[in-house]
């Protein structure tokens, strides 16, 4: 005979894990939820941390590292997917890659500049009331890092990668031997639905690999020599804008927590989308 006890325990479960599978898949409808952006935001606690090539193996833009504090912020969980932005520009098209599409619901927005993204903010800020921008470059680094000091945010291990990362796999070297790829299988050729792979400590999904992010700062090869240690962002002269964290298409080298790319601000591509903060 089955015993009550054991009856309201199998209940208990059941619920637990029936919460856990509707907020799976609820996407953008859980705890966190900025409800008039219908986007979720990570609290994140601000504090220093050693920006750029911590580990040696970057290149000469990522050095000196250096030591960096910034303030509390609140960033984005997920990169901006398709369906968010087209509430802002409904004739947006993501393109497609050999024939696979870009443009699903949950599949982060790419080909948009930075330009796009800035203006996607300020629509946003003005429809909801709130503020959202662009993260700084040094947010960006300190968000991905999660605390950690390492390549990726799960270590050193380039073949642990496929857990956390939408990235250019095993699968997609047999079929573009050109890419620099990662020796594991991620399941994904292009871009994956956000929040696919397991988030940062810090609760963010896909800060690195998936879609390019674009930040704020104008790229500057020599930053990290001339900016101040507190809440940097470089807004001097420059014809680039920044872009972080690798996408679908990129290996070890590209998907790295330090690696930085400088691209016109009017131009887009097929793995480059960004992600928002909402400022408080
Ligand atoms: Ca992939
Ligand atoms: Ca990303």
């Amino acid at each position: 005979m089955v015993s009550k006890s054991l009856v309201l325990r199998v209940f208990v479960m059941l619920f637990v894990i029936s919460l856990a599978a509707s907020s799976a898949v609820v996407f953008g409808e859980t705890a966190g939820l900025d409800e008039t952006a219908g986007m979720e935001f990570a609290a994140v606690k601000g504090g220093c941390f050693q920006m750029g090539d911590s580990v040696g193996d970057g290149d000469p833009n990522e050095r000196p590292v250096h030591e960096v504090c910034v303030s509390d912020f609140s960033m984005g969980k997920y990169e901006v997917t398709n369906q968010q932005f087209k509430k802002f520009r409904p004739s947006h098209d993501s393109g497609k890659f050999e024939g696979v599409s870009l443009n699903e619901n949950n599949q982060p927005v790419v080909n948009v500049s930075w330009e796009d993204a800035v203006e996607y903010a300020k629509w946003l800020s003005s429809k909801t009331g709130r503020t959202y921008r662009l993260p700084t470059e040094a947010e960006w680094e300190y968000a991905a890092r999660a605390g950690s000091s390492s390549a990726y945010y799960w270590g050193n291990d380039a073949s642990e990668a496929c857990k956390y990362a939408n990235v250019s796999d095993a699968a997609a070297q047999k079929k573009y031997p050109k890419w620099r790829s990662f020796n594991c299988d991620d399941g994904h050729l292009v871009a994956a639905p956000v929040g696919s792979f397991r988030p940062n400590a810090f609760g963010l999904y896909d800060m690195l690999g998936n879609a390019w992010e674009w930040v704020e700062d104008v790229y500057n090869a020599e930053a990290y020599s001339k900016l101040p240690k507190n809440n940097p962002v470089f807004e001097g002269s420059g014809e680039y804008r920044v872009e972080r964290g690798g996408g679908w298409s990129n290996g070890p080298m590209g998907v790295r927590s330090s690696h930085r790319v400088g691209l016109t601000p009017t131009f887009g591509h097929r793995s480059l989308g960004f992600r928002l903060v909402l400022v408080k």
